[in-house]
């Protein structure tokens, strides 16, 4: 008996096989960011950036004052889906407290 009648697919030698390259790639990462303004209380920021993105006192304080001196820092950095809720959930927090605070969600760059 020849090895082609035991084996479910025999390679006869004239097929030439090429392994495919995986067809998954790293998702787009997006930042949340939110923008400096000369009314929403130092304070609510804080709080705000403790609740939505599970910051410490410290850290969420070290960011406040990076959006307060630069315009606008980085809360965190999600998949497309989970920036684009956070960035509305925080929006539609400052709008019911009547704060102007602005948050956006932009793409990472993928150079850094
Ligand atoms: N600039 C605000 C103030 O002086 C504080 C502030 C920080 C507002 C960060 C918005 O995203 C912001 N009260």
């Amino acid at each position: 008996m020849s090895n082609k009648d035991q084996v479910p697919f025999f390679d006869d030698g004239d097929t030439a096989v090429q392994v495919a390259e995986p067809q998954l790639k790293e998702p787009i990462m997006y930042q949340v960011v939110l923008l400096n303004d000369d009314y929403t209380p130092m304070d609510f920021v804080v709080e705000l950036l403790q609740m939505f993105f599970f910051h410490s006192t410290e850290k969420a304080t070290k960011i406040m004052l990076e959006i307060h001196n630069a315009g606008k820092g980085v809360c965190g950095i999600y998949t497309e889906d989970v920036a684009a809720t956070k960035s509305s959930m925080v929006n539609q927090y400052a709008q019911d407290n009547e704060h102007p605070l602005r948050c956006e969600f932009e793409p990472c760059d993928e150079s850094e």
